[in-house]
């Protein structure tokens, strides 16, 4: 499926052209100017591809010892803390690459270095993810607008561990539809941390988030997984967000992982913009996320990436939109 046509019947069911529709109702999102790398401080420790962009491996084991859990407790409640310190940022007007700014202060700040930052080379402290954007947004000189949605992707590391998560925020009046699609995707990411239980398939995460976003006409993202993480950002163990019914890898107490489901308002088919990081939408309608880096206990699950206090939490989406 590919952009809709001016003649084609809208997207929406209204039974118009989509000319005489919606088009021009959501301008495309289109890559705007880099500011210079931001730097940081010689004194903060740095994962081992901060330098050279490659990082060495993803063997690390989903079970954590409890030294490395203790440790990744408190990197993941600095992530989320940073997060909502972002996202009380996002207003119309506002450039992402302001975000990133605030990303990159406040996590210098707390003594620990923007895991994105030539992760691979990403070239942001901050992913920025706007609209029709999938993930991987890259933070540059565009205002946000009123009535976009916008998702911000925190990843600290501190102490030799990484925290990752994010929320979808609304800019100013946002129109029902969206605020559905976000809500939607943060119910999505809530039935997948219940289905968590050691003893299950790591598929059942899935089912839960598709039986979810069917329900309401919604896709997943296929392209994009929850991820393995520690000391390493990206382990080699695997959370699809569609259901697997074959894939059988049992969850085990002490696992750590992200759960970060991308729904979309239309299909699940994603294409990649020619800078190789950003991931939109093929039919270009809108889309969201949610993320938490998350322990399986020996009875369900627990999210790592909770603000520091009460105070924050009501401010962060997951726990209040
Ligand atoms: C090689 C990047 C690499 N990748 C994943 C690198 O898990 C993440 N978010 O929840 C996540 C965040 C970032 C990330 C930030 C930078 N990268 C991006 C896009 C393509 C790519 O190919
Ligand atoms: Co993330
Ligand atoms: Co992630």
């Amino acid at each position: 499926m590919g952009a809709p046509k001016a003649n084609d019947p809208c997207w929406c069911g209204s039974g118009q052209k989509f000319k005489r529709c919606h088009k021009g109702a959501f301008e495309p999102v289109r890559a705007g100017r880099l500011s210079p790398t931001r730097a940081v401080p010689a004194e903060i420790g740095r994962p081992p591809y901060a330098e050279t962009g490659d990082p060495p491996g993803d063997d690390e084991p989903t079970v954590k010892s409890s030294d490395v859990l203790d440790r990744m407790r408190r990197s993941c409640t600095l992530a989320a803390d940073v997060l909502v310190a972002v996202g009380q940022a996002v207003r119309p007007g506002v450039t992402t690459d302001e975000l990133d700014a605030l990303c990159h202060a406040e996590t210098v700040a707390a003594g620990a270095y923007p895991s994105p930052l030539n992760y691979h080379g990403y070239p942001k402290s901050l992913c920025t993810s706007v609209n029709e954007v999938v993930c991987h947004g890259i933070p540059d000189d565009r205002r946000l607008a009123d009535g976009d949605i916008v998702n911000l992707d925190v990843t600290v590391y501190r102490e030799g561990v990484h925290g990752d998560t994010n929320a979808t925020f609304m800019v100013g009046q946002v129109d029902d539809e969206s605020r559905r699609l976000v809500r939607v995707t943060r119910q999505c990411l809530a039935l997948a941390i219940d289905a968590v239980r050691p003893g299950l398939p790591v598929n059942v995460i899935g089912r839960a988030i598709s039986a979810h976003a069917d329900e309401h006409g919604f896709g997943v993202v296929r392209e994009f997984v929850g991820h393995g993480i520690g000391e390493q950002f990206h382990t080699g163990f695997q959370v699809p967000h569609h259901y697997l019914p074959g894939l059988q890898t049992v969850l085990e107490p002490g696992m750590v992982f992200t759960i970060e489901p991308m729904i979309t308002m239309g299909g699940w088919r994603t294409r990649m913009w020619s800078d190789g990081w950003t991931a939109v939408t093929m039919d270009g309608r809108r889309t969201a996320q949610f993320e938490h880096t998350v322990l399986v206990t020996d009875d369900g699950c627990e999210i790592l990436t909770v603000p520091s206090d009460e105070s924050r939490r009501r401010l962060h989406p997951y726990w209040t939109s």
